[in-house]
């Protein structure tokens, strides 16, 4: 089985933290084949890096289709062009906030998001509500601290951790999810320092990808995201 796994930005060093990530738990028969968005911002803070990153992730999507892939994910976790993803892929197509906030919805009575700058936080709330899964979601707490600044600040993982614990405290939630494919690596010494569960949507999603496609299942074409009638210009 081939999933291909898209980091929506361009930036390669993210792309590998994204793949390991995903490899980890990709488990027997399954290869992952973890790409940039060669064309997209360095990093997705906010409505107008998104539009732009859509262009390159659909382009790969395009081009994995070509390629025979069998499912993908969308790493950011803004879940960019998620819906049109859809429309395009034979297979299926899971974003990693929406696959992170449902295996959180699973392990806990609540679950908190652990994100980088505060503009991005607005965002996860709606995320949360579009997904239908507003009453899981206890809130949504920024660290301040920039997506490219998770691999140079060296105070980044403790800076996660003193927010994690006062969003534990202050929600009453007892799940933390993980806010930025670039936080993916530091899911297992998270979890391990609070002691409670750490989602890394890139490692839910990778998996939910892999069970959709061992059960036989994709998006339906039925409907909505069924490829859009061809166009012609008018004369
Ligand atoms: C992400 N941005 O997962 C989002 C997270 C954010 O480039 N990869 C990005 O902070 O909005």
């Amino acid at each position: 089985m081939l999933i291909k796994v898209i980091n929506a930005n361009a930036t390669d060093s993210m792309t590998e933290i994204i793949g390991e990530s995903a490899r980890a738990v990709a488990g027997p028969g399954v290869t992952i084949d973890a790409v940039s968005n060669a064309t997209g911002p360095l990093s997705i803070e906010g409505h107008e890096d998104e539009a732009m990153c859509l262009p390159g992730l659909l382009a790969e999507v395009r081009a994995g289709e070509a390629a025979g892939v069998d499912a993908y994910v969308i790493a950011c976790f803004s879940d960019p062009g998620l819906l049109a993803a859809r429309e395009i892929a034979a297979g299926p197509v899971v974003g990693i906030a929406e696959a992170a906030m449902r295996a959180a919805a699973y392990l806990g009575r609540g679950f908190s998001v652990i994100t980088t700058l505060e503009r991005s936080a607005p965002h996860t709330r709606h995320l949360a509500e579009v997904y239908g899964l507003e009453r899981h979601c206890h809130g949504v707490h920024a660290t301040g601290i920039a997506v490219l600044e998770l691999e140079t600040d060296p105070e980044a993982y403790e800076k996660m951790l003193a927010k994690s614990r006062e969003a534990l405290a202050a929600d009453r939630s007892d799940v933390i999810v993980l806010g930025c494919a670039g936080m993916a690596d530091l899911c297992r010494r998270l979890s391990a320092d609070l002691g409670v569960p750490v989602v890394d949507g890139v490692a839910a999603a990778t998996v939910m990808a892999r069970s959709l496609v061992d059960l036989g299942l994709s998006t339906s074409k039925y409907g909505e995201f069924s490829p859009p009638p061809p166009k012609t210009a008018p004369v």
